[in-house]
């Protein structure tokens, strides 16, 4: 029905044209009113979906919802940045004491065997020397001497064999009044020192009865011996003591007394 319609009209379009007068215009559209329109033709068919329309305007914002379920533990971070210095602490508790260290290098050889040998003996002339000196103080005490002799009187109490090896020691003997002035210097000895008996070198040790002088010589016609000695009183006594009269006695050889020495002046 359209397409009648538009025919139509395109031909009394194309009548007025070919007619030339705006009159003529005029009196064919008022022939077009004429025309009535059709019937309603039918529907047509449906046409194809349309492209999609503009995104609509942003809406509003919706009402805040509750609070959603506790996320997942994210991963670690970045390593920080590497915080100031901090002030110096206190002084911390002494630690125990470590294990000892390793042996040191061995030193350098020493030859000190001779100089602790060196030690040792002026260790030991030291002690001699003390007892020199000693030996001196009594001397320059006082001594006696005759032609070739000097006696000593030593004032330290000994055993007769103690006694004798002091006098070795020495260069010496204990004295052997061989005669008359040699007794009396000797007792003479004693007495200035008041004393009362000293050790003299007579013996009977090897064989009873038989008097040596420590000199091993025997004893000769001059003697000293006090009325009744000697007597080995008690089978002991095989020494002899000179008292201060200058008489000998036989006495045992374990007892203790001072004594007197005597040197050659030519061994001196
Ligand atoms: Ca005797
Ligand atoms: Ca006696």
């Amino acid at each position: 029905m359209k397409q009648d319609l538009v025919f139509s009209v395109t031909l009394v379009f194309l009548t007025l044209l070919a007619s030339g007068y705006s009159q003529h215009i005029t009196e064919e559209a008022c022939s077009v009113q004429i025309l009535v329109p059709g019937l309603k033709g039918d529907d047509g068919e449906k046409g194809e979906k349309g492209a999609p329309g503009r995104p609509g305007r942003v809406g509003p914002p919706g009402e805040k919802g509750e609070m959603g379920d506790k996320g997942m533990k994210g991963s670690m971070g970045r390593h920080g940045k590497i915080g100031p210095i901090g002030s110096k602490g206190e002084k911390g508790d002494v630690g125990e004491m470590g294990p000892p260290g390793p042996n040191g290098d061995p030193g350098i050889p020493c030859e000190c065997g001779h100089l602790r040998k060196a030690v040792g003996e002026m260790d030991i002339q030291v002690a001699q020397l003390t007892t020199e000196l000693k030996f001196i103080k009594n001397v320059v005490a006082g001594v006696r001497e005759t032609d070739n002799k000097i006696y000593l009187l030593v004032k330290e109490e000994k055993k007769y064999i103690d006694a004798q090896a002091y006098c070795q020691g020495r260069g010496g003997t204990l004295s052997m009044p061989k005669d008359e002035s040699t007794n009396s210097l000797i007792a003479s000895y004693i007495n200035q020192a008041g004393l009362n008996r000293v050790f003299i070198g007579i013996n009977d040790l090897e064989k009873e009865g038989h008097f040596v002088y420590s000199d091993r010589s025997p004893l000769q016609t001059f003697n000293k011996w006090r009325q009744g000695e000697p007597n080995n009183a008690y089978d002991e006594e095989d020494c002899a003591e000179m008292v201060s009269s200058g008489g000998w006695n036989d006495v045992p050889c374990l007892i203790t007394m001072y004594f007197i020495c005597e040197f050659d002046k030519e061994s001196l």
